[in-house]
Parts: C-alpha cells; sequence; structure tokens
C-alpha cells in the first residue's frame, strides 16, 4: 500500500532541500542541477511516515522554463505540497503550479511554508495568510499550512505527522484490472537493459508479464520490478514503479509512452472532451486554437475545436474536441492540462469524455448531451449510439475497455452477436418497412423483395444481416416466403377483376389443356406480361414446364395422373405412348417428361421414364 505525492512551487523556494531533509535522499539527480543548484526534470525519493505508510515522492522543478516536466510529474498524484518560501511569500509559479494542480483536481494537500529561519514571526503571519488567501480559490483550498525550516529541522517532524494523517483519509487508488503506467523516465542499467518508471494507476503489474507500449505499439516483457530501491513481485495501483523491460530499447521509448497489457489501451488523435478555462487566463480559449496537450506524461501540440459557441471565456467551462499532431495514449476520465504555446501560459484543463470520438457537427446540442452522459459514466450506453448499424459486443467491449459485466446492463436490441440502440433499431426497422412498401406498390404482383436486395437496402455489415433479418420475422415486422420478403399484410393481386390478361391467358392455355399454344404466343394474345405469369406461376394457377410450355394447374394435375396411371400399368412411360395416351402433341409432352425429371417425380431410363 502506497501513495504518491508531489510538490509544487516557485523556484528556489525549497522543494528539493525539504524533500532531502525529509527523506534522506536527494532528488536532484543530474549532474547540471549540481551545477545550477536548481532542479530541472522531475526528481524522485520515497518516505516511511510515522505510521509505517510509505509515499513515492516525485519532486518537481519549479522554474518557468522546465514546466513541461512538472506536468509530467502530477499526473497520478494522491497529494500535493505546495512549497512557499517565508522570505518571498507567494511568487508567479507558486500561482501557475497552483492553478496545474487545480485544473487537474487534485484536492489534498499540505501547503510547507519553508526557510522559516530566515524571516520574523510577523511576516511569516503575512505570508501564511497570502498562502491561505491564494488556495481558497483552487482545489487545495483551506488545506493546512506548517512552517518548516529544513536547515534547521523546525517543523519537519510536525510535517511528516500531517501527511500521514491527510493520506490515511485518502481513499487508495482503485484497481480496475488495467494497469497503464504513463512513463516519465526511461534509462539503462547495465547488465539488466531498458527501465521505466511512473505511477502506476487502475491496476497492477507483475514480474514475467507481456505488455505493449502506446503509442508506440511495442511490445515488452516485465523482467523485474522495483518500488522504493526494493525489488517486488508485483506492484499496486497508485504507487512508483520501475519497471525493466526486455524487447524494448532505451532510445526506442520516450516520457509519454503508455505501459499496459496489449489491447487494453490505444492511441488516439481525437479526444472529445469537458475543460475550464482559468478564471484568470490571459486569453479565451478560441475555436481553433493552437494548444499544448498535457495529460499523463504525454505533451502533444493539438488544435482545439470549440464544440457549441466561437469560445470559452474564461471563468467558464465548454465542450471541445481537441485534434492532436500526434497518438497519445489516455482512457477516459483522464485529466489534462491546455497550454498556449506563446507567450506560453496555462489556460484550462478538463477531462476526457470521449477517446475515441468521430467528428461531430458544431453547435450541436445531442453532441453535448451525449458527452455529459458519458461523462456521467454512460460510456457503453452512448458508445453504442455511435454505430447506427450496429456494433458486435465483442467489438463495443474492445472500444470502450469496459467489462463484460457492463454489458449486461446495457439498454440494447439484440440480434445475434450485434447490439443495436434503440433509437439505431427502430430507424433500421423503419428503412427495411419502407423498403418492402415501396417494393410492393413497384411490382404489386411480386410475392416480396429478394433477400439479397434488402441486404443492401439496410447497409448492414454482411454477418449483421441476417441475424437481424431473424429478429425482424420473430417481431412479425416482416414475412419471409420462398426466400422473398414481405411485408407481412402483403397479398399478391394478379387481377382484382376478371377478364383481364391473367384471365384470358389461363383461358387460351385451358381451351386444349396437353396441347396449348405456345406460351410467348399465347401471352401475346392475352396481352399478358412476364411479370404476369410470374405471379400466377407463384400462386400455382400456371405451371411452367419449359420457355415456351405452360399448363394450367388442372391440365398439370391431371398430365401428372396419366404419367403415373401408365407406369403403373406399363411399367414405363415415353413421350409417344403418353402423347398417344393424352391425345397431345410431342412438344408439350417432352416438356412435361422433362420437367418431371427436373422435380425428381420421374427418372429417365434409356427412351423411358420411370417413378422415383
Ligand atoms: N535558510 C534556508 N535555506 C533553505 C531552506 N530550504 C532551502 N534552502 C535553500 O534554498 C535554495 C533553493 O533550494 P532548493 O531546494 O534547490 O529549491 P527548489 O524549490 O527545489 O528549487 P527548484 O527545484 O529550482 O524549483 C538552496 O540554496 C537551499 O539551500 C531553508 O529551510 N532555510
Ligand atoms: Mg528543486
Amino acid at each position: 500500500m502506497s501513495y504518491v505525492v508531489g510538490t509544487a512551487g516557485h523556484i528556489d523556494h525549497g522543494k528539493s532541500t525539504l524533500i532531502q531533509a525529509l527523506t534522506g535522499i536527494d532528488p536532484d539527480r543530474l549532474e547540471e542541477e549540481k551545477r545550477r543548484g536548481m532542479t530541472i526534470d522531475l526528481g524522485f525519493a520515497y518516505l516511511v511516515l510515522p505510521s509505517g505508510r510509505l509515499a513515492g515522492i516525485v519532486d518537481v522543478p519549479g522554474h518557468a522554463r522546465f514546466i513541461r516536466n512538472m506536468l509530467a510529474g502530477v499526473h497520478g498524484m494522491d497529494a500535493v505540497l505546495l512549497v512557499v518560501a517565508a522570505d518571498e511569500g507567494v511568487m508567479p509559479q507558486t500561482r501557475e503550479h497552483l492553478e496545474i494542480v487545480d485544473l487537474l483536481e487534485v484536492s489534498r494537500g499540505l501547503a510547507v511554508v519553508t526557510k522559516v529561519d530566515l524571516v520574523e514571526p510577523d511576516w511569516l503571519e503575512l505570508v501564511t495568510a497570502e498562502v491561505s488567501e491564494t488556495l481558497a480559490t483552487t482545489s487545495l483550498a483551506g488545506a493546512e499550512i506548517l512552517a518548516v525550516s529544513s536547515t534547521t529541522g523546525a517543523g519537519l517532524e510536525e510535517l511528516k505527522v500531517r501527511l500521514d494523517l491527510l493520506l490515511a483519509g485518502t481513499p487508495l487508488r482503485q484497481d480496475v484490472g488495467r494497469p497503464r503506467l504513463p512513463v516519465d523516465r526511461v534509462f539503462t542499467i547495465g547488465g539488466f537493459g531498458t527501465v521505466v518508471t511512473g505511477t502506476l494507476v487502475d491496476g497492477s503489474l507483475k514480474v514475467g508479464e507481456e505488455l505493449e507500449l502506446q503509442p508506440s505499439g511495442r511490445r515488452a516483457r516485465v523482467r523485474g520490478l522495483q518500488q522504493h530501491n526494493r525489488k517486488v513481485e508485483a506492484a499496486q495501483a497508485g504507487s512508483r514503479v520501475a519497471a525493466n523491460l526486455v524487447g524494448v530499447e532505451k532510445d526506442e521509448l520516450d516520457r509519454g509512452e503508455v505501459l499496459a497489457r496489449p489491447g487494453t489501451v490505444s492511441a488516439t488523435r481525437r479526444l472529445d472532451a469537458s475543460l475550464r478555462v482559468l478564471a484568470d487566463s490571459p486569453r479565451p480559449l478560441r475555436h481553433g486554437a493552437q494548444v499544448m496537450l498535457h495529460t499523463g506524461t504525454a505533451e502533444v501540440p493539438a488544435r482545439a475545436i470549440v464544440l457549441a459557441g466561437d469560445q470559452v471565456a474564461p471563468g467558464s467551462t465548454g465542450w471541445v474536441q481537441l485534434y492532436c499532431e500526434q497518438p497519445v495514449a489516455v482512457a477516459t476520465g483522464d485529466r489534462f492540462v491546455l497550454r498556449l504555446p506563446s507567450p506560453s501560459a496555462t489556460i484550462a484543463g478538463g477531462a476526457f469524455a470521449d477517446v475515441n470520438p468521430r467528428r461531430h457537427p458544431r453547435h450541436d446540442e445531442r453532441v453535448r448531451e451525449s458527452l455529459e452522459r458519458r461523462l456521467a459514466g454512460e460510456v457503453l450506453q452512448e458508445e453504442l449510439r455511435k454505430y447506427p448499424r450496429g456494433i458486435t459486443e465483442k467489438a463495443l467491449l474492445r472500444a470502450t475497455l469496459a467489462d463484460v459485466a457492463d454489458a449486461s446492463r446495457l439498454e440494447a436490441r439484440r440480434a445475434g452477436q450485434w447490439l443495436f440502440a434503440a433509437e439505431a433499431w427502430s430507424a433500421l426497422a423503419d428503412r427495411a418497412k419502407q423498403a418492402l412498401a415501396g417494393y410492393h406498390r413497384a411490382h404489386p404482383l411480386r410475392g416480396g423483395m429478394p433477400r439479397e436486395e434488402m441486404k443492401s437496402r439496410l447497409g448492414l455489415a454482411p454477418a449483421a444481416f441476417g441475424p437481424v433479418l431473424a429478429a425482424f420475422v420473430k417481431d412479425g415486422l416482416l414475412a419471409e416466403r420462398d426466400g422473398e420478403l414481405a411485408l407481412p399484410d402483403h397479398r399478391v393481386e394478379i387481377e382484382p377483376a376478371t377478364g383481364g390478361p391473367a384471365s384470358r391467358l389461363l383461358e387460351l392455355l385451358g381451351a386444349r389443356p396437353f396441347a396449348p399454344p405456345s406460351l410467348p404466343e399465347a401471352m401475346r394474345e392475352a396481352g399478358a406480361s412476364a411479370e404476369v405469369v410470374r405471379a400466377l406461376a407463384h400462386k400455382g394457377d400456371l405451371v411452367r414446364l419449359s420457355e415456351d410450355v405452360a399448363f394450367t394447374r388442372a391440365a398439370f394435375d391431371a398430365a401428372l395422373e396419366q404419367v403415373r396411371a401408365a407406369v403403373a400399368r406399363d411399367g414405363t412411360v415415353t413421350v409417344a405412348s403418353l402423347r398417344d395416351r393424352m391425345e397431345a402433341s410431342r412438344r408439350p409432352i417432352l416438356a412435361l417428361l422433362e420437367y418431371l425429371d427436373a422435380q425428381r417425380i420421374t427418372r429417365r431410363v434409356g427412351d423411358a421414364r420411370v417413378l422415383r
């Protein structure tokens, strides 16, 4: 069980000296830092508190030029020590670091007034009041203010006790089974290879695990883990971790990469977010503004698309889509900070609502509402709405990194493996119904629409079509007959009244039932279209034996009887014998027998046929 505590504050206010005094570890590890007497990059230490509780420490640089390093260090902090030198009081980076802490919603912390050995008590009182006032409008409002001297050691024991108490009331970082380690440092140790460090969130890591780095996509295996300079077999969420990796070289990695289980984190260039612009931001966040996005340990240039209005004014909140120059590996709910490049200034911060969004129309209330629901936790439900043509459960879970259990609570219409939002389903059903109604109007003599045509009309994924159709049929929305789709109440009415082409055709064919005129001839004479013939055949009033021979139903039934009788008597039947028996001509009888062969009623043996 471990926590992460970070420093914050203006240059030279005594952050690193305080950490050394508290922990015995000098966080300034670079030669250049020693030479210049200032922190340049993040420094690390750890502290054992009076209760035995462990805190990993991240020491940040105060110099304005190194603010990006500070931003990489604040990710994952449970609590912050805002350091203010008693002899200088609140200074520009005191405020800027505090703004960042505030935008990242770090709400636990202590204000530590250092160098008290250098000032008189009255002065200390003034500085304390100033610090209290500065905190008042931030997430650290009301934080305890402690006075210490790293030189004399005054107040240091009290500070440890207060920090211990603060962490006692801090909930442990949650473990959602998807460990992420945003990398803040990469180095090599002779004989061991590549080591990355960071603050682990959302899950635990084990030695031997196969992991993936995003956005680079490189694979690596964990050879060893260390926490607070000790070897461990597993590291828990919410702790500082050093991971020795096999399979990646130091040169292939940078700060900003995220170490995670394969397939659990994806990199994206488009992000939807809710944000707040600082009340004393020098500028509003304008639509189209070029910004620097800082999230986790990553830093990436991005363009801000303001979703409603032309800007988000200082002191207000808004919704934006960020379009990044390079991919970043983040998760829904992650917090971020936006800075303007030049003159550089922190202007806004917020949380990601969708890390895999589409492009949105601007000024659309529905987009904002959907994002609000998403940020409120309805990630899966809102993700589903993005797929008007449905999505498989597997793909949906992958897109949102959600669990199967979450999917079972989803309000969705299911068709096999496919899920549809309610609106998408009814739109799809409407489309199917309208397509059929139109088809029936255009082809009143047809029983229905071929499946293939419906398939292209609905535009579903090929694999989704079958299950969706089955669900439509089950719901009674449409009916399937002989591979054709129809509205349930659709009936083919070949001829509303008698005396039309259909009845004339049947009459012509029935006049000499076994020696009818050729079909094309009869059609011409009756004025019957191919469509009418198709419909009559479909209905069963007419049996089409070949291209140009058709019998009426009565003729066909009688002919079949004759065939059966002939076979019963003679054992077989031939074209000639049947022609004589039925007083017909050769052509229709040949067509009849070939048709019966094709229907597998008869079988040809030499010149004769037998019943199957
Ligand atoms: N007298 C006195 N000097 C202190 C105290 N704490 C720090 N200093 C001195 O202040 C100077 C700056 O201290 P650092 O700890 O490097 O300050 P910092 O906040 O880490 O500075 P950056 O990392 O560059 O932002 C050093 O010379 C320290 O010796 C203190 O409590 N009393
Ligand atoms: Mg320092």
